[in-house]
C-alpha cells in the first residue's frame, strides 16, 4: 500500500487529462501503471504532491477518480459534483474526499452526465433524491465531526462514493 504515493504522484498527468486516459490507467495495461512493483492497480488519480491520501478502511478501494482528501476547511460553502468523470464514464463524486471545518455547507451539484445518481450517507444522517437532471443540487451542512461516507446507490459498486472528513 505505501507504493501508491509514488504510482500515483506519477500517473497524475494522464489520469487526470480524461476519462479515456483513466479509464486506460486502470487497465493496468497502459504505459505507466507498471512502473512499480506495487500489487494495487487500480488506477485511481494521483493526488496532488502535498494532498493527504488516507485509505479510509478502504473506502476507495473501487473508487477511480479518489484522488486524496481536498482541504476546503475554512469555507463555508463547499461544492461537490455528482456525475463527474471518472470510474469508467460519469459515475464520480468530484472531488471524492473533502475536508471541511464544522458549519460547512456542502452542496452536491449534478452534472447531467452518467444517468441517475443519488447522495446516501451510509448512517442515514442526509439522502437525496434519485435524479438524473443536471443543475440538481442537493446541501447538508455538517455540524458535527466526523467522517461520513456516502455513496450513489446506483454506482456504488463502479466506486462512485465518497466521503466528508469534517474537523
Ligand atoms: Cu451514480
Amino acid at each position: 500500500m505505501t507504493e501508491r504515493f509514488s504510482r500515483r504522484t506519477f500517473l497524475r498527468a494522464t489520469a487526470g487529462a480524461s476519462g479515456i486516459a483513466l479509464l486506460a490507467g486502470c487497465t493496468g495495461a497502459s504505459a505507466g501503471s507498471d512502473d512499480e512493483t506495487g500489487g494495487d492497480t487500480d488506477g485511481s488519480e494521483s493526488p496532488a504532491p502535498d494532498r493527504e491520501m488516507p485509505d479510509f478502511d478502504g473506502w476507495f478501494d473501487r473508487t477511480r477518480n479518489y484522488d486524496g482528501v481536498h482541504d476546503k476547511t475554512g469555507e463555508s460553502e463547499v461544492t461537490v459534483a455528482v456525475g463527474a468523470d471518472g470510474n469508467g464514464g460519469g459515475f464520480a463524486f468530484g472531488p471524492a474526499a473533502i475536508k471541511v471545518s464544522p458549519g460547512t455547507t456542502v452542496v452536491w451539484e449534478w452534472t447531467g452526465n452518467g444517468g441517475t445518481h443519488n447522495v446516501l450517507h451510509r448512517e442515514g444522517e442526509f439522502e437525496s433524491e434519485l435524479t438524473a437532471l443536471e443543475g440538481t443540487t442537493f446541501e447538508h451542512t455538517f455540524e458535527e465531526t466526523g467522517e461520513y461516507r456516502y455513496v450513489c446507490v446506483p454506482h456504488e459498486t463502479l466506486g462512485m462514493v465518497g466521503i466528508v472528513v469534517v474537523e
